[in-house]
């Protein structure tokens, strides 16, 4: 780290602090990056908006938060030694434990020494000259770095309620991403909006604990049991035997986790009772494993109907009352077209007496009034109300950094009509700047810290060879920008994916572009491609010295 000292003439001097590279955000991304380029000897620092380390896991501390995917493969593979020592208690790791593996990350590999906490970076600028970025933060700290990563999570920009009267409630207001540590909702009456995966975690959690549950719903969700349980030592020991043919097989995967077991056969040609053996033995496993028994649930609607009618069928032998059952069943978009929630005991709570489900499509929301919501049937009044409305997904915590490009070019202007990327790695215009599971890459749709590890690993490589090479500035070209985006586009458009209102698609913020995000292609095919790319000298990529530095 070096100092300088700004020159604008009668202005105090301003100070600017300098690294080879600059990480925005310290969740699981931004942690195995810094180690990652501190290991190439880079003076690299990361600036974090919260107080500690963990991102998600961080800011996600609603009662029942809890990963989707199972402990073990939800975990790094960069080092045989953490994987070796780190021991999680349970199938499906709570929130709790996974902030404990960060910051027993943050700890074994000494990362904060080189994270600012409580700090929030609020712009990046890149000069065409020194092929720099220029970054500033909310504590008024100037940052000159050649490289700018941004691993600023893809559920990380919280929705601010879009409801009328959102200010007008004048009792306890809690939203799942942010929740606070010190919240007791016991014997309370309670309102919940929202029904996705932070939803139905937090529905299931607190039903056995307040009086009365209000559960506002505009869109039922699929929900599949996690069968969640303490973690059997045998599943531990054979991960750990079999460490290298697993992780293998994650990389080389559809989505990064062997417990999918993707199936390869056809729905339609299975007969009647085979194919009800394997719906109903994926959902005494449980998992993401249930959306996945054939390859056309996700391509083939007649498929795809044979796999929701079978877990209409399972809601309906949940939930007791018909009406109730009826309204939790999605009817609306194909099965797995939205993420697809991985529950525990989710539809048994609608059998208890002190819980409600209200269709907001048979009654809408009026407004939030002080004392409860309005719907346009009646009133409802609860002392707390709690908004698990959803994020801004992929774009939304980019879009919050004022980001400029080659000649002032503002990221947010350059997607204004939906975000355009290079492998979702990179964006023309925007040279030495890159994102960690960026729209365009597989990202929310697959187990995130194996697309983590690939892209740190590719972006850690590619300033690596910048290096030898002694170039200083790599930049995406427009056409294969174009022509990534197109093929992003053209892959999504073979699957049932863009029939729903998801925000894969940004449908869930209003005036947001209707645009796939998320690469569908699969991990492995993805990191094929990216090799590739590497290899043949990153095809697609202009690599030249900053003006500046040109002899
Ligand atoms: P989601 O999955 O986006 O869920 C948000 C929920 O909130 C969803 O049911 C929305 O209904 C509902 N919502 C959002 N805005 C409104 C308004 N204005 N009125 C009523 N209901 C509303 O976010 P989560 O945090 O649950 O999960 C995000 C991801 O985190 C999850 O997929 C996992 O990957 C982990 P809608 O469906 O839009 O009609």
């Amino acid at each position: 780290m070096s100092d300088s000292k700004g020159t604008d003439a009668g202005k105090a001097p301003a100070k600017t602090t300098k690294y080879d590279a600059v990480i925005v955000g310290a969740g699981f991304a931004g942690m195995y990056m810094l180690h990652k380029l501190r290991g190439m000897g880079l003076n690299a620092h990361v600036f974090e908006a919260g107080s500690d380390v963990g991102g998600t896991w961080f800011w996600n501390r609603y009662p029942g938060a809890r990963v989707d995917i199972e402990s073990q493969e939800y975990s790094f593979s960069f080092s045989k030694d953490l994987e070796e020592e780190w021991q999680w208690t349970e199938r499906y790791a709570p929130q709790g434990e996974l902030l404990d593996y960060a910051n027993h990350i943050a700890d074994r590999f000494d990362l904060r020494r080189d994270i600012s906490f409580n700090t929030r970076v609020e712009s990046a600028r890149y000069d065409d000259q020194s092929g720099l970025w220029r970054i500033m933060t909310d504590q008024g700290e100037t940052i000159e770095a050649r490289y700018c990563v941004m691993a600023t999570g893809c559920l990380s920009a919280a929705k601010t309620p879009d409801i009328p009267g959102a200010g007008n409630f004048k009792g306890e207001t809690l939203s799942t991403a942010t929740w606070p540590d010190d919240t007791d909702l016991t014997g309370k009456r309670v309102g919940i909006i929202g029904t996705g995966s932070s939803g139905i975690q937090t529905i299931t959690t607190i039903a056995p604990q307040v009086e009365e549950l209000y559960v506002f719903q505009r869109t039922p969700n699929y929900s599949v049991p996690a069968h969640n349980r303490p973690l059997d030592p045998s599943v531990r020991e054979d991960w750990l035997a079999n460490r290298e043919d697993y992780r293998q097989q994650q990389r080389e995967s559809g989505i990064g986790i062997v417990a999918l077991e993707a199936g390869e056969d056809l729905a339609l040609e299975q007969s009647e009772e085979d194919r009800q053996r394997e719906f109903e033995r994926r959902w005494a496993k449980g998992g993401f494993c249930v959306g996945a028994p054939y390859a056309d649930t996700g391509v083939d609607p007649a498929a795809n109907k044979l796999l929701a009618d079978f877990v209409a069928g399972k809601i309906r032998g949940i939930v007791k009352d018909p009406h109730t059952a009826d309204l939790l069943i999605p009817k609306t978009y194909p099965f797995g077209t939205k993420r697809l929630v991985v529950d525990t005991g989710y539809f048994e709570v609608y059998n208890q007496d002190n819980v409600h489900l209200i269709d907001l499509n048979e009654t809408p929301i009026e407004t939030i009034t002080e004392t409860g919501l309005r719907t346009s049937e009646r009133d409802y009044e609860f002392d707390t109300l709690i908004y698990a409305i959803g994020f801004d997904a992929m774009t939304g915590a980019l879009d919050r950094i004022d980001i400029r490009g080659r000649d002032g070019l503002k990221l947010k202007d350059k997607w204004a009509a939906g975000p355009l990327t290079y492998l979702g790695l990179t964006v023309s215009g925007f040279p030495n700047m890159f994102m960690i599971t960026g729209p365009g890459s597989p990202s929310v749709l697959s187990n995130m810290i194996v697309s983590i590890e690939q892209h740190v690993d590719w972006i850690a490589d590619c300033i690596h060879d910048m290096g030898e090479r002694q170039l200083t500035v790599v930049e995406a070209t427009p056409e294969a920008e174009a022509e990534w985006v197109a093929h992003v586009n053209e892959i999504a458009d073979t699957t049932l994916y863009p029939q729903a209102n998801s925000w894969y698609l940004g449908a869930n913020v209003p005036g947001k572009p209707r645009v796939f995000m998320p690469y569908v292609g699969g991990v492995g095919v993805y990191r094929e491609v990216c090799d590739e790319v590497a290899a043949n000298g990153y095809k697609g990529f202009t690599l030249s010295r900053a003006p500046a530095e040109a002899s």
